[in-house]
């Protein structure tokens, strides 16, 4: 059995709890013995299922969602139930805004309308609302188009921007970047390696792609499973209960009683000559079909940064171009620590810097001209690659939101507090959302609840306070819950504790690793229980460092309790149990001993 053309289905693919898999054949054969033949760029994908979503009633008309594990999810809040009981209110987030207003009148399914809900846009929020909205019944459309690149004209499948252009392959490349480390110091633990060990560029981008072809049959498998009818075409508004999808083969015309925009966002070109003819974007750079060599990343936000930080680590010569600050939004101190630990690592940053243009020289290299924003000096470089990094534009503008009378502001749609816009049926999740964190959990995670609350009867509203995030540079950064200056900001300085250190992860020295930038802090109340605000990070694995943390903050975390939690020896997290300086106190906050 082909497993392409078969109708084989995700729930096969999770019955597949004891496949055997064969790198070389890509045979895969399950309990019952039913072999399969499949693609050996889909066998790597089946290991990563997510859970189910089984439905049992509760009480009549009251739904509860179990997922595979049996945990109850549907209808319940983070960290209680239905909305009844509101969980630990912290005191920086404002959950009043997630009980305190009355929920929106449900949609009525049937009707005369095609769909109960057409939901456009393929991505993480969009995809995790259409399924949710089918497993409670409703039927559900999904459309996703992604428009070509304007340089390269690279384009994808569906699943949005995270699996395709986005968290994936970033994560990828920079596991690839941080193997180049690992294997340099291997030599230092007794391996013998091969001093000229080098990456090749094309066999990583095609090991990229695979994965991502896999997650995009995955993804086409699933929505087929769950019955959403996924139509590949670019939607937009007739009126507010109209759509139009433009497909290859024509147009559409398709009604439903509710919307949901889940378009995201692309990134944006700077307005000055030879942008888009040369430079490239975050879109083009994982499928790039030539090495980057030396390239100039413009931003210096998350997306600019990671890029450097991998392009360095395998082999390149990026360079990093500062308008003003560094990684806006985040915590200064710890933004700081990160670009040094980048210059460190010999990228440089030109600060304070705006490009003025690009034009290609006859060697094919690119000219770019910029100019210092305070002394308005002018420079110029050449470079194999110039890619922009410098944020993000919704993609509002083929939706005609006028027909549907839909409100847009900066390119992003405003929303209320249950992700309605400011037409009745039409709601909005995921990064074209205005004001709230772009990134794939949240949008997830609000995509799944609205349609819950849409068609299961929940009440629960997305929280998007205290939204762990990590920048995955070379020296990872990962933080949860408030900045020191938003702390300040929000309780002002005499009401601040900030516990800090220096530390040294054990691995490090071996192979000599500079620990001068590893470093953590607690920001919390300095009276009472001492609360913490939020907790910062720069060192190995920061993500995974966060992420349990963000658990406790958001359950109350103490100052007390984490000083309190026995730490588990010897790992980087533990530093968090081991903080007792506060910055106040003057004291130096690097480490004497790591056992003692
Ligand atoms: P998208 O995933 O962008 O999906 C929207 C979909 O709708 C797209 O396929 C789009 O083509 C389609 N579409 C647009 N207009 C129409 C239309 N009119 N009709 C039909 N379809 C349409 N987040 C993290 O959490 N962790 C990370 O490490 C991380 N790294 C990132 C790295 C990079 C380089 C980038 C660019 C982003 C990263 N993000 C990360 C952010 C994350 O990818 C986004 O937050 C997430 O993908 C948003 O999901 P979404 O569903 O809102 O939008
Ligand atoms: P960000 O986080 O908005 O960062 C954009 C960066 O680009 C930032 O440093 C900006 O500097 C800089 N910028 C913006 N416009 C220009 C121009 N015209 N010239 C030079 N530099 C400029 O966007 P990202 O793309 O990194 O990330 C977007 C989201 O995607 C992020 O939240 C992730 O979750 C995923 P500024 O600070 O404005 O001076």
């Amino acid at each position: 059995m082909i497993l392409c053309n078969s109708k084989i289905s995700v729930t096969f693919v999770r019955q597949c709890s004891t496949i055997l898999t064969s790198p070389h054949t890509g045979i895969i054969q399950n309990r019952c013995s039913l072999t399969t033949r499949v693609p050996n760029w889909i066998s790597s994908s089946l290991n990563c299922v997510q859970p189910t979503y089984q439905r049992t009633m509760n009480s009549p008309g009251q739904r509860e969602s179990r997922d595979s594990t049996g945990t109850p999810s549907g209808g319940s809040s983070i960290g209680s139930s239905g909305g009844a009981t509101p969980p630990f209110q912290h005191p920086h987030c404002d959950r009043t805004a997630m009980y305190a207003q009355p929920v929106r009148k449900l949609s009525t399914k049937g009707g005369s309308y095609d769909y109960d809900l057409i939901v456009i846009g393929g991505g993480s929020a969009g995809l995790a609302c259409a399924k949710e909205a089918v497993l409670n019944g409703a039927r559900v459309a999904c459309l996703d188009y992604v428009k070509p690149t304007p340089t390269l004209g690279t384009k994808w499948g569906v699943g949005g921007t995270c699996v395709n252009v986005g968290c994936i392959p970033k994560k990828l490349m920079h596991q690839a970047s941080l193997l180049g480390e690992a294997v340099h110091e291997a030599a230092a633990y007794g391996w013998n390696v091969n001093e000229k060990i080098k990456p090749d560029w094309n066999k990583l981008v095609q090991s990229v792609q695979n994965h991502i072809k896999s997650v995009n049959w995955v993804t086409r498998v699933d929505l087929r499973d769950k019955k959403v009818e996924y139509i590949n075409g670019l939607g937009s508004f007739v009126d507010s209960h109209t759509l139009l999808a433009k497909l290859k083969s024509g147009e559409r015309t398709i009604t439903a009683q509710t919307f949901v925009i889940a378009v995201g966002g692309r990134p944006r070109y700077p307005d000055i000559p030879g942008a888009v003819e040369y430079g490239i974007t975050s879109d083009d750079l994982f499928s790039l079909d030539r090495e980057p060599g030396k390239t100039l990343v413009v931003g210096a936000g998350y997306i600019g940064l990671e890029c450097a930080g991998f392009l360095k680590g395998l082999g390149y010569e990026p360079t990093v171009m500062v308008r003003s600050i560094v990684l806006r939004g985040f915590d200064q101190q710890m933004a700081e620590l990160v670009a040094a630990s980048m210059e460190e690592r010999g990228i440089p940053f030109l600060r304070k810097s705006v490009p003025l243009s690009v034009q290609k020289q006859d060697d094919g290299k690119l000219l770019v001209k910029y100019k210092n924003v305070e002394t308005d000096e002018e420079a110029e470089d050449v470079f194999d690659t110039v890619l922009w990094a410098i944020g993000r534009k919704g993609l509002v503008d083929d939706l005609n939101l006028p027909n549907a009378g839909v409100t847009v502001q900066k390119d992003k749609i405003p929303v209320d507090s249950q992700e309605a816009t400011n037409v009745a049926n039409i709601y909005a999740v995921g990064d074209i959302i205005y004001g709230k964190p772009e990134l794939t959990p949240v949008a997830v995670l609000a995509g799944r609840l609205l349609a819950r609350r849409l068609y299961g009867g929940a009440t629960q509203r997305m929280d998007y306070n205290d939204v762990a995030t990590t920048v995955f540079t070379p020296l990872e950064y990962a933080c949860v819950g408030l900045s020191e200056e938003e702390a300040v900001k929000q309780y002002g300085a005499d009401e601040i504790e900030v516990f800090h250190g220096y530390y040294k992860p054990t691995e490090f020295f071996i192979p000599q690793k500079s620990v001068r930038y590893c470093y953590l802090k607690a920001v919390a109340e300095r009276h009472g229980d001492q609360r913490v605000y939020g907790l910062h990070y720069i060192g190995p694995v920061a993500g995974e460092v966060i992420q349990g943390f963000a658990a406790a903050l958001k359950s109350g975390l103490t100052i007390n309790t984490l000083i309190n939690t026995v730490g588990i020896h010897p790992t980087t997290a533990e530093e968090f149990t081991r903080l007792a300086i506060t910055k106040r106190s003057g004291l130096d906050p690097t480490p004497a001993s790591c056992c003692s």
